[in-house]
């Protein structure tokens, strides 16, 4: 009996399985319940009281060290079966990673940069938190404004209670760049200002508290009104094709004088009308004017000599209008399905 038991556990030792079917067999063979182990313990019954003992040990050590040895084998083979089957069709097409496209309002304000860079235009830019002078005071808005109102714009928390330091604000608008810019340099100046605005304004499918706006600012001397209508007129045909035409409608800004608004013809229905266009054949693109000579004077440019346009306008609604999606929000969602379906070389 002992010879039997060393030569079983000579067998488990020396046992080299292929897969786990044979180990799963094999286990069957020496742990089943007709299997040798069992066949050892009937045997066991008939032995000798005085050689129980140490044969009983044997016995067990046989049975630990079967045990070990086959779940040894069943996982290191049940894993190699799992890394084999991940390979196993090689031939199977791999997964193709999605490219990302860029944002169609990133798309838009660069179709918009690119069209007056054309006319000499340069680019412009400014901070996000600004100061009350550069946002309104510079810009001709009286202290009972509403869009001082905490309803309209975000302040920023006072960090220090020192005189010298500057009340802050999200700004409103681009204009503080223009502002800015004038500050900085004499005409001739012309620029465009791409940036994000911020507004305490409900969300919904027009309006969100954060959007896209591009201005321009177009000072010299002699800068007269038709000099912006005929750069207006351009940018429209740009940027809607060459059939577009273009309307002005009387308006009125703080920072310019006249003002006016301005409509483009509707692209999508050739000025027939639509729901897009509610019908009219016009959609309003942006607001223009020529520059308040007090917006002038602020930021230091002599009035007697020099005059200038302005021009501005939301990022969102260009965009919505030219590819004539009626849920602004769909742009700050970051849906793929809807993102993917823009494509350009800006
Ligand atoms: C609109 C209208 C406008 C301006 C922006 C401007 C800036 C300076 C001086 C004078 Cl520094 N004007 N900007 C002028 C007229 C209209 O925007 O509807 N924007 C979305």
């Amino acid at each position: 009996m002992v010879n039997k038991i060393e030569e079983l556990l000579a067998q488990v030792e020396a046992f080299e399985p292929k897969n786990a079917a044979e180990v799963e067999e094999f286990r069957i063979k020496i742990l089943g319940k007709k299997g040798e182990l069992n066949a050892l313990m009937e045997e066991f019954k008939k032995v000798a009281p005085e050689l129980k003992r140490e044969l009983g040990q044997k016995i067990n050590a046989l049975k630990n060290r079967a045990t070990e040895r086959i779940n040894e084998l069943k996982s290191s083979l049940g894993s190699a079966k799992i890394k084999v089957d991940a390979i196993d069709d090689m031939t199977r097409p791999g997964a193709a990673p999605m490219d990302g496209t860029r944002h169609p309002i990133s798309i838009v304000k660069n179709q918009i940069v690119e069209i007056f860079s054309r006319l000499g235009y340069t680019v412009a830019e400014g901070p996000e938190i600004e100061d009350d002078w550069h946002v309104f005071s510079a810009l001709n808005f009286p202290l009972s404004h509403p869009a001082r109102d905490m309803q309209d714009t975000f302040f920023v928390e006072k960090q220090s209670n020192e005189p010298n330091v500057k009340d802050l604000l999200l700004r409103t608008h681009t204009s503080s760049i223009q502002v800015r810019a004038m500050e900085r340099q004499q005409p001739p100046i012309r620029i465009v200002c791409p940036g994000r605005v911020f507004r305490n304004e409900a969300i919904s499918y027009r309006a969100h508290c954060i959007f896209h706006q591009v201005e321009g600012l177009f000072i010299d001397e002699n800068v007269s009104f038709a000099d912006m209508k005929q750069s207006i007129l351009y940018f429209a045909k740009e940027l809607f094709g060459e059939s577009a035409t273009i309307r002005m409608r009387p308006s009125y800004f703080p920072f310019t004088e006249p003002s006016a608004e301005v409509d483009v013809s509707c692209n999508l229905c050739g000025g027939k009308g639509c729901p897009v266009c509610k019908g009219t054949g016009w959609l309003e693109i942006m607001g223009c004017g020529m520059v308040d000579p007090n917006v002038l004077e602020a930021s230091g440019i002599d009035s007697k000599k020099y005059s200038g346009f302005a021009f501005g306008m939301g990022v969102e609604r260009i965009a919505m209008l030219k590819y004539g999606v009626k849920d602004l929000r769909l742009y700050f969602e970051n849906d793929v399905r809807f993102l993917h379906q823009f494509d350009s070389a800006l």
